[in-house]
């Protein structure tokens, strides 16, 4: 009974080593493979079948059909490196249809947005400087938007026209300073931190108008603050974002926020300052800045014979366009793939 079962074991196997020296191509050897050594091929058949062996046989029949199993793997490794294909052995059957000299595709990672590069930039500088940075709600009332920040009553951006209202005394912040506010409502000096995030304005868009835009407000208060720490601060963040080549400089301003206010401007990078098509007058205005005004310290119950304090607000938008040389706001909210790709 063994010698039989020996027998046709022995047959299979020269079959096999006859198909895998014939096979002409890695689909043929592959195909020998899975015929005699895959899961359901004829070797695992023949094994299948050793309950019909007799017990006394059964290691020598074990032994046997696992020695030619790996000489059939033998033969199928030794076989395999001859079917290799490099990608110059374009007439291969496994090339066939494909041109392997072309340059693979290019999977593209994803940037941030040039709103996003320049917040990140702007938030280092500061928290670089000590400042912590602080967000608030987008939806706020009439109090944290105007009266705690000093707008008179009868203010112009009060207005329906100008303000998104959500209902009576209710609105979506025009400006970040609600947060500083509040911020100071729970902390007692000294502070210092920078504000961010989507403000509103009933503005019809152009080129330099977006009813929805990104700020970054700063407050620094403390005891003895006065306008020098106010340039000092300001100068060096924008010598930071802008390079050591532009000149800073400070012009007078009216906010109902600060007394007295200011304008920042650094010196056009195509004229040096003199004035071209470009900037007009030679400086290019960035932001807005001043002492606090002490109505607004009065609100939040700091004493202001006790504290001073100064405050800037920045557009991102504005920044990033200046920066990265972007002409229209509106391309920032297009989601344009082509403009979105130069920046990284
Ligand atoms: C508090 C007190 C004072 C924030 C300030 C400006 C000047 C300013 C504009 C820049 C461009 C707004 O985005 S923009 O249109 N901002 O000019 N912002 S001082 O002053 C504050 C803020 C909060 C409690």
């Amino acid at each position: 009974m063994f010698e039989e079962i020996k027998k046709k074991i022995e047959a299979i196997v020269k079959e096999a080593r006859d198909e895998f020296s014939s096979a002409s191509s890695s689909s043929q050897l592959e195909a020998c493979r899975i015929k005699y050594l895959g899961k359901k091929g004829l070797l695992s058949e023949v094994m299948a079948g050793i309950g019909s062996v007799p017990a006394e046989d059964r290691p020598a029949f074990g032994i046997l059909v696992n020695a030619l199993k790996n000489s059939l793997l033998e033969t199928w490794s030794s076989r395999k490196p001859e079917f290799f294909t490099r990608p110059e052995d374009a007439s291969s059957d496994a090339y066939k249809g494909i041109d392997a000299t072309l340059p693979g595709r290019i999977v593209r990672a994803g940037g941030l947005h040039p709103v996003s590069l320049i917040q990140k930039e702007v938030l280092g500088i500061f928290s670089k400087l000590g400042f912590d940075v602080v967000d608030g709600r987008e939806v706020e009332t009439e109090y944290y938007n105007f009266d705690a920040l000093n707008h008179p009553k009868n203010h112009p951006a009060r207005n329906v026209r100008d303000t998104f209202f959500i209902k009576n005394d209710v609105l979506l912040r025009t400006h970040t300073s609600p947060i500083q506010v509040r911020v100071m409502e729970k902390v007692r000096p000294p502070v210092r931190i920078v504000a961010v995030g989507k403000c509103y304005r009933r503005d019809a868009s152009d080129a330099s108008h977006s009813p929805v835009f990104n700020q970054v407000e700063g407050l620094l208060v403390d005891k003895g603050i006065n306008f020098s720490h106010l340039k000092g601060v300001l100068s060096f963040f924008l010598t930071r974002l802008f390079g050591s080549g532009r000149k800073v400089r400070f012009t007078p301003s009216f906010f109902p926020f600060t007394e007295p206010s200011a304008e920042a401007a650094i010196s056009c990078s195509a004229c040096g300052g003199k004035g071209c098509r470009i900037c007009g007058n030679g400086y290019l205005e960035i932001l807005g800045c001043g002492m606090v005004h002490p109505n607004v310290f009065n609100y939040v119950k700091y004493d202001s014979e006790k504290y001073t304090g100064f405050a800037f607000g920045v557009g991102l938008e504005r920044l990033a366009m200046l920066k990265y040389g972007v002409e229209d706001i509106r391309l920032f909210c297009e989601n344009d793939i082509r403009f979105l790709r130069q920046f990284k």
